[in-house]
């Protein structure tokens, strides 16, 4: 039976080593362990990740013993050094990935021995993996602390689906850009076949580094990556709502025992019958905005004093990687903060904030925030924020009133909550107010709506989402691969070949026998291609034929001293026996009218250019950014239109070039005639690009047709790139 294997940096369980080595092992409750569960505890599953132990304090019984505990609760650990949390943990995850993820630039430290180690954990993380999967099974990898592991384990096991999911932002292009290693980066994540992020922001942005960084072909939300589509989507995180709600519901029966902390919240109500409790709760982050909160609620008791003596903050920060200086810094701001604003407005009978710093059971969690009147959630950036989620389901009530920030991602689900600009002090006290006077009536009807939408989107449906889209994947990669160019094929080819008495081998140029460039003159032949080539000038039997659309000059030029066949021009030139002949005989005077629009483009779009051949213009824009590119080549398409109905032209859209032409040429109609002249009984042809479908369209049935590349195609295989052309023609040799 497959396998589902779940990977995080930390494994849903909190283990300790007592007295005599005794181990206390307790399972993790957070959102992500909740829902997983039908995957891992009652599934198939198994969960990967670090124990929370270093291998330091680790001897071998110890060891021995944490694994079986672990084994137990159908885990398996990685194992890390100090040195390893310290640079692939503590330094690059959170020195470098988080502060860039969260546009905290100036926080971030781009530090080489820190990646370096990021990469060696993923190796290891990878290793551990690949030891415990087999083909056919599923991997979902979560967060940034893995985001190479992908592509790791896809090296080794190209035929497991992988899943990941980023629980932090992933930010636009212009911060993604500054990152040194972003190429690596972005093709650790390719690994995956589906890709998931919070919210559609953090997938175009993603897209965006994608096409811009990769240079990859990007079809809505799906990536042409080699012989794989990736599909990349988003999938809002939701909580495990029945939990909170019911743990909500049976604090309220007037039966449940009250909590030392509970007591103490209502005293305060009692104080004053028209107190009101403002509630926050963050792991103490900079992303967080706590400052920034607290100084907002001074400029509301300052903007609305008759609040003062009559709301009260409350506010939970949970300690957190308090071994990064950015967040010892952090705890002495909001320390100095909360003192010089109590000190400035507190009374004998009032204290406006309460500060608690420290993590509290889940129980007193759901005291504050069944006791509180408005939750105020403002962080400067968040993932998603699970926190305001929780609020809501604790409502019973249905009522009080949240205010969040637009910039967390729950804000894209909750439009019903009051949703403001943390960065403006106005929207702070407008909303604040707001929500301290808003009627009863209003609370329910927005509790309701942000209520519904929570209970039915819950952690469980999240999972179950994200699982069904990955397994459709496996689907899309099968069409992908129905076509593609295997050893039994490739067998047959070559055996066929062999025992073959008059063959033809007719072979586009750029991107078939060799890679893109981003000036054409540079795509040279090198000297192994030629040696390659040459092998089929000696070959009895055999036509060799380059097609192309390059102009005659230039294939003059490359292979002038060749005795193999050339076609240039897209058909318009062949050359047989050293001998140049015409095949159509075409006008040019429509080029000096084209040329001045194709160049008002080249002004208009930085990164393109002309190239003017004889019987056709092209207008290149592979390095041009490719969003521009394809609004420019939209308006260029439906600026031509019209233009060349009148002159019998067409327009070719290329690989990164649209190519304007005369109609009556086409690589097919130049190929139908080799075809015709000799009866050949083996016939390979390979092309790259949509210009090539001619060809492929014109051959006889027997012609072994290969498209280049994994897109589309009218030909009867697909193989992946130049250099695996050339392995064949070499086997041929
Ligand atoms: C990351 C992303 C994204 C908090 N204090 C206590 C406590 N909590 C629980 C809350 C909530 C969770 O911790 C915090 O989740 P958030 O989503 O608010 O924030 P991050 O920790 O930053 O999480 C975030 C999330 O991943 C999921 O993808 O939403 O954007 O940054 O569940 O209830 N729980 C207990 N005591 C506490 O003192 N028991």
């Amino acid at each position: 039976m497959n396998k589902t294997i779940i990977v995080s940096n930390r494994l849903p369980l909190q283990i300790s080593i007592e007295e005599n080595d005794e181990l206390k092992v307790v399972p993790s409750v957070g959102g992500l362990a909740t829902g997983m569960k039908s995957v891992h505890a009652d599934g198939n599953g198994i969960w990967i990740g670090w124990s929370g132990i270093t291998d330091e304090d680790l001897d071998e019984s110890l060891e021995k013993k944490v694994n079986s505990k672990i084994k137990e609760a159908k885990c398996r650990a990685v194992g890390l050094t100090e040195k390893d949390i310290e640079d692939y943990y503590l330094g690059f995850s959170n020195r470098t990935l988080w502060p860039l993820f969260h546009y905290f630039t100036e926080y971030t430290d781009f530090e080489k021995t820190h990646w370096e180690a990021y990469r060696r954990v993923n190796q290891k993380f990878a290793d551990v993996v690949v030891d415990t999967i087999e083909d056919g099974d599923t991997v979902w990898v979560h967060d940034y602390q893995l985001l190479l592991l992908p592509a790791m384990i896809k090296a080794q096991k190209p035929n497991v689906t992988i899943g990941f999911f980023l629980h932090i932002p992933f930010p636009s292009y212009e911060i993604f850009r500054t990152f040194p290693w972003r190429e690596e980066l972005l093709t650790g994540m390719l690994g995956s076949d589906l890709l998931g992020f919070h919210t559609y922001d953090y997938e175009r942005h993603f897209l965006s580094s994608v096409k811009r960084i990769l240079r990859l072909d990007v079809k809505f939300n799906e990536i042409s990556y080699y012989d794989r589509i990736i599909k990349v989507d988003s999938f809002p995180m939701g909580i495990d709502y029945e939990k909170f709600y019911n743990a909500a519901l049976q604090h309220n029966d007037p039966k449940t025992e009250k909590s030392e902390l509970q007591k103490r919240l209502d005293t305060h109500l009692n104080e004053k019958d028209d107190k009101k409790f403002i509630l926050s709760i963050d792991r103490l982050d900079y992303t967080k905005g706590i400052p920034n909160r607290i100084r907002a609620f001074e400029y509301f008791l300052n903007a609305y004093p008759e609040y003062k003596e009559k709301v009260r903050l409350v506010m939970l920060a949970v300690p957190s990687r308090s071994g990064v200086p950015q967040y010892q810094k952090l705890k002495r701001e909001t320390d100095e903060l909360v003192g010089r604003i109590n000190g400035q407005f507190s009374t004998v009978s009032w204290t406006p904030i309460w500060y608690f710093y420290r993590s509290l059971p889940f129980e007193n969690l759901i005291d504050l925030y069944t006791s509180s009147d408005v939750a105020l959630i403002t962080p400067v950036r968040d993932g998603m924020n699970l926190v305001a989620k929780e609020y809501v389901a604790t409502r019973t009530n249905q009522d009080g009133v949240l205010i969040l920030s637009e910039m967390a991602g729950a804000s894209k689900e909750l439009n019903d909550a009051l949703l403001i600009n943390p960065n403006s002090f106005d929207d702070f006290a407008t909303a604040l107010n707001r929500a301290l006077t808003m009627p009863l009536e209003e609370q329910k009807s927005r509790m309701k709506i942000l209520q519904k939408r929570l209970k039915r989107y819950t952690v469980e449906k999240w999972a179950e989402e994200f699982f069904k889209s990955l397994e459709a994947t496996n689907q899309v990669q099968e069409v992908v691969v129905s076509k593609k160019f295997n050893v039994t094929v490739e067998n047959q080819l070559i055996t066929d070949f062999k025992k073959a008495k008059n063959r033809l081998i007719l072979l586009d140029y750029d991107g078939t026998l060799v890679g893109f460039k981003d000036n054409p003159q540079d795509a040279k032949p090198d000297k192994e291609l030629y040696s390659l080539l040459d092998g089929f000038e000696e070959q009895e039997n055999t036509n060799l034929c380059l097609i192309s659309g390059r102009d005659k000059e230039t294939f003059e030029n490359w292979f002038g001293n060749k005795t193999y066949d050339l076609i240039t021009d897209h058909g318009v030139w062949m050359r047989q026996k050293n001998e140049w002949e015409a095949l159509e005989r075409l006008k040019t005077d429509w080029m000096e009218n084209i040329k001045p629009i194709l160049m008002s483009f080249v002004d208009r779009t930085p990164g393109t250019f002309i190239e003017i051949k004889k019987y056709s213009l092209a207008w290149h824009y592979r390095t041009a950014d490719p969003e521009l590119a394809q609004v420019r080549t939209m308006e260029l398409n439906t600026v031509l239109t019209s233009m060349v109905s009148n002159n019998e032209l067409s327009v070719l859209q290329g690989n990164k070039v649209i190519e304007i032409k005369s109609s009556n040429v086409n690589k097919g109609r130049a190929a139908n005639q080799l075809f015709v002249k000799n009866d050949y009984d083996f016939i390979l042809i390979m092309g790259d690009d949509w210009t090539d479908e001619y060809m492929f369209e014109a051959a006889p049935e027997m012609a072994y047709t290969l498209k280049v590349g994994y897109v589309k195609t009218k030909a009867k295989y697909q193989i992946k790139g130049p250099e695996k052309v050339r392995e064949l023609l070499q086997k041929l040799k």
